[in-house]
């Protein structure tokens, strides 16, 4: 029994919504208490109660060093003698940039904000002052934050607590938004031409994390390139997820294909709170002050998140990283499907990089659609063992699990040990 975390918890329902500062954390769709962290390090947490977990939720992602990496814990501590905000500018924030823009060859410049969320709200502002059109066009089932307009037919906890799309977002701001299938060409051809030169924007997650792992389909994001380009509207990755996650150059590197803008977050700020929107210096040269469209805050570049991002980037920067990410994450999820199939248990396991989600179903996960044939249920029971024997899963079906290099193979193997017990468990 995790005492104290149920304690916290019945004392966060009566001061926070629904007890969390973020919606998927309160379990709601897998069941349960969630457990208080206290601490962590490498590949663990312990929560309130000192029990100890193999987290692969790594902050949703932010964390692919692992827990209190010791980069960024010295990075830190060096900063905050310095000093932690300034509202001013200062060396870091020119150095983080310039390995963005070392790193993503399609971002000339770039300016940091303080979260994903904030990220694509601005690119999409961005885009529209560019191409001086009103419409964006999205992926049923990406979630690219809460800003207005963003939340139609949205992934994350807006899927996972299957909720409509938000009251409080005006129908009018809802109706610029036009959103297709992921996967889905001939929709999203069909959609384009139907808003022919009104589209300033089409956006999306290049692999999808939001509604469980989906990778993009061969020549998915190379057709929205050539489609967008033909029609003038720009093109937006959103790799808040996958920037410097399933390559150093993100998605864009993996599947070669150049995007206007890119938004970033997560692992560039190794943990602390950062997001950033870049793309050609043409583009980027409209943002305030170089150009009208405005976009500012208070702790933009703030120092502590700068430290902690270029701290990561440095070490994600060896060589071999990225093998071993891929390496730790193959065995895994190649554990986790044959420990499935030895049982009868209808499991898709979605991977890329070190990304992935065990859907409860027969059907290959592509879309939305597809990923909500999953057997939530089940998935709640399985994420449900798991978490008593010290395995900690996203508690959602619909979004992705993390591996860090701070994962072993001695870690993998209890994961694979727990999940074959959660797996009879059904
Ligand atoms: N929507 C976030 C992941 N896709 C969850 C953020 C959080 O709860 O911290």
């Amino acid at each position: 029994m995790r005492h104290r975390s149920k304690a916290l918890f019945a004392r966060a329902l009566k001061r926070i919504p629904g007890g969390v500062n973020s919606p998927v954390r309160a379990f709601r769709s897998v069941g349960g208490d969630p457990p208080f962290i206290k601490s962590g390090r490498g590949s663990r947490m312990i929560d309130e109660d000192g029990r100890s977990y193999i987290d692969y939720i790594g902050s949703w992602g932010p964390l692919v060093l692992g827990h209190g990496a010791a980069p960024v814990r010295t990075a830190l501590r060096r900063q905050i003698e310095r000093g932690t905000s300034f509202g001013a500018s200062t060396e870091a924030e020119v150095i983080l940039a310039e390995m963005i823009c070392r790193a993503v060859p399609s971002i000339q410049k770039v300016r940091l904000v303080n979260s994903g969320t904030e990220a694509v709200m601005s690119a999409i502002r961005l885009a529209r002052a560019f191409t001086g059109r009103n419409k964006i066009l999205k992926f049923d089932g990406c979630y690219h934050g809460h800003a207005d307009g963003l939340l139609v037919k949205a992934g994350s906890g807006v899927v996972t607590l299957g909720l409509p799309d938000s009251p409080g977002v005006p129908p009018q701001y809802s109706s610029l938004t036009v959103s297709v299938p992921y996967n889905d060409l001939e929709t999203f051809e069909y959609a384009l031409a139907s808003n022919r030169a009104e589209i300033a924007a089409v956006i999306v997650e290049p692999v999808a994390g939001n509604m469980g792992t989906v990778a993009p389909a061969r020549g998915f994001l190379q057709r929205l390139r050539k489609l967008t380009r033909e029609d003038g509207a720009l093109l937006i990755f959103d790799e808040v997820m996958t920037g410097f996650r399933v390559a150093y150059g993100g998605a864009q590197q993996l599947y070669a294909v150049r995007p206007d803008l890119t938004c970033l977050g997560k692992i560039i700020g190794g943990g602390l709170p950062v997001g950033a929107y870049g793309g050609t210096a043409e583009i980027m040269s409209r943002v305030a002050p170089e150009g009208p469209v405005y976009q500012a805050g208070t702790l933009s570049g703030n120092p502590l998140a700068v430290a902690a991002g270029i701290a990561t980037l440095e070490a994600l920067r060896k060589p071999g990283t990225y093998r071993r990410l891929e390496q730790t994450t193959e065995k895994l999820v190649e554990g986790l499907a044959a420990a499935a199939a030895a049982r009868g248990i209808p499991v898709q396991v979605n991977r890329v990089g070190s990304m992935f989600t065990v859907f409860f179903t027969s059907s290959p996960v592509r879309d939305l659609a597809s990923a909500k044939t999953s057997d939530t249920a089940s998935y709640g029971k399985f994420f449900r063992v798991l978490l008593e024997r010290g395995i900690c899963f996203a508690p959602s079906q619909f979004e992705a699990c993390f591996v860090s290099l701070a994962h072993s193979l001695k870690d993998v193997n209890e994961t694979i040990r727990a999940a074959k017990s959660a797996f009879d468990a059904l």
